[in-house]
């Protein structure tokens, strides 16, 4: 039986050199940074744009392992069809008129030691292959970058005191998490991607470094307001995080599958039960106690710059679908005010 490590949160980052942009030292802003330029996404249709939608998207690699697209190497059964049920709607959700022009996602396993890093690559192509599970994700992808919307938010997060870099490394190896939610998101890969690296500050300072994603949250919102985009943005999490240590004979052995503990599984339905009841702004209290439960993947930040970006909408969100794998918790939420 293959060994599986205990602890997802330490990876190394991907190791390309990247051009070391200038800007003041991180400051953290008060959540709920008034908007100073661009249009209201909250006051209706726009002619710049906006963002159209958020999701939490989770990148489980054993989902697309278990869907086995021809991108995918490793074959398999099946597996987790609740999960991928609610991907297929999310896609169908994205299809006809709600088709955005560029998809942002923020994810946990580029994981960069200094400052917020944005991919300025205009084309990456490469094998993506998760290092704890190679045994069923080795993902080949090629994809292009809207490098002025990814410098816009470089510019934009510059300015409002975060430090940055822009990744231009054409030939970096793209994380699991990114392509992982991007591909459930988006399997055909035909629309532009910007994606956005997880700084490593909250394994040193806890929930500390969750203001500095309130300030990125604006950063991309107002970068992508002033490019005119309709964005969807994605914060590729899982949410409860301590999981099995031990991977069974079949990966795709259903009968294996079922959250860590009931104080997990407790702790996620919480968080869902607020995010299906509404506001937004509810969450502000819940997601750092949700880390500290459950080690959730969530302290990486990507929620908290999803809902930072949409200004904390007073909405509720829409849960497509939840399932356990490996034992975290994962589960796919849509916030949008656009559809009726
Ligand atoms: O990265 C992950 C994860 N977040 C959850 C479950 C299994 C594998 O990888
Ligand atoms: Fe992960």
């Amino acid at each position: 039986m293959p060994v599986m490590s205990r602890v997802f949160q330490v990876h190394a980052g991907t190791s390309a050199s990247r051009a070391r942009r200038g800007g003041p030292a991180p400051t953290a802003a008060p959540p709920g940074i008034p908007s100073v330029c661009g249009a209201d996404s909250r006051s209706g249709e726009s002619a710049t744009g906006g963002i159209v939608a958020g999701y939490l998207a989770p990148h489980p690699p054993h989902l697309i392992y278990a869907e086995n697209p021809e991108q995918n190497e490793p074959r398999s059964r099946g597996g987790w069809e609740v999960l991928r049920w609610g991907y297929e709607e999310l896609r169908r959700r994205l299809a006809g008129p709600n088709r955005p022009d560029v998809l942002v996602v923020h994810a946990p396993h580029w994981i960069t030691m200094v400052g917020h890093h944005v991919n300025c690559a205009p084309n990456l192509r490469g094998i993506s292959v998760e290092p704890i599970f190679p045994n069923l994700f080795r993902y080949h992808y090629d994809f292009r970058t809207d490098v002025e919307l990814a410098e816009s938010i470089l510019a934009e997060a510059d300015g409002l005191g975060l430090v940055t870099s822009a990744m231009r490394e054409p030939d970096v190896r793209v994380d699991y998490a990114t392509i992982g939610a991007l591909h459930l998101v988006n399997p055909a890969w035909d629309l532009p991607v910007v994606s956005i690296s997880a700084n490593n500050n909250p394994y040193f300072y806890s929930d500390a470094a969750l203001d500095e994603m309130e300030v990125l949250g604006e950063a991309t919102r107002r970068a992508i307001e002033k490019t005119g985009r309709n964005a969807v943005l994605l914060a590729s999490n899982s949410l409860s995080h301590l999981h099995w240590d031990v991977e069974p004979e079949l990966p795709e052995d259903m009968s294996a599958e079922h959250p860590y503990s009931q104080h997990q599984y407790e702790w996620d339905m919480r968080l869902l039960s607020a995010i299906r009841e509404g506001p937004t702004s509810r969450l502000r209290e819940l997601i750092p106690r949700h880390i500290e439960e459950t080690s959730s993947e969530i302290k990486a930040g990507s929620l908290t710059w999803l809902l930072s970006a949409m200004r904390w909408p007073d909405i509720a969100g829409e849960v497509l679908a939840f399932g356990t794998v490996i034992g975290t918790g994962n589960a796919i939420v849509e916030w949008t005010d656009r559809r009726g």
